[in-house]
């Protein structure tokens, strides 16, 4: 299993000087218990790069299938980075494979047909409890890290 903790690079500390810059974060709302946590570590961690409240735009989709057609959509609204965030858990049904790999191939077209990040954070898990413990739990925190991501290739642009 990666070791999280020796990823410091997360803990890079990001400021960004442009004003203008706008981000948009997607998040689903099934696993709404896990995908709160996900959205509130992501936004904190764009205010605490220097992006006003008002440059963060929020949407809460149904659920991660959905995630596609928001961030495609925030894209054309001209946002300059989006964060997806979503849990899968596994069922007893193939769902889950569809789900994650249309989500994946999904906003990985996003990025490249709109030329801007987006960032896939989607949980992919066995149940809740793996969730929780990448939403701040032992496993870090799946939702900062997918702001920090989108943070770090704005500041490199
Ligand atoms: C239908 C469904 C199922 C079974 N499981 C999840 C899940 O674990 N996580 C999630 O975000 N969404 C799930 N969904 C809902 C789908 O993402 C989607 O909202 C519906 O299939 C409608 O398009």
């Amino acid at each position: 299993m990666a070791d999280y903790s020796s990823q410091t690079f997360l803990n890079e500390n990001i400021q960004l000087n442009n004003p203008n810059i706008r981000v948009g974060v997607v998040c689903a709302l099934w696993n709404s218990e896990v995908t709160s946590k996900l959205k509130e570590g992501a936004v904190s961690t764009l205010q605490k790069a220097g992006i006003a409240d008002a440059n963060i735009k929020v949407w809460d989709v149904p659920g991660s299938y959905e995630l596609i057609y928001g961030a495609n959509k925030l894209a054309n609204e001209g946002f300059d980075a989006i964060i997806c965030l979503g849990v899968v858990i596994q069922g007893e049904t193939r769902h889950f494979d569809f789900i994650c790999d249309a989500v994946a191939n999904g906003i990985a077209n996003v990025s490249i047909k709109h030329n801007i990040p987006v960032a896939f954070g989607l949980l992919t898990t066995d149940n809740q409890q793996q969730a929780l413990e990448r939403s701040g739990g032992k496993h870090g925190h799946k939702g900062e890290e997918a702001a920090w991501t989108v943070l770090k290739l704005l500041s490199a642009g």
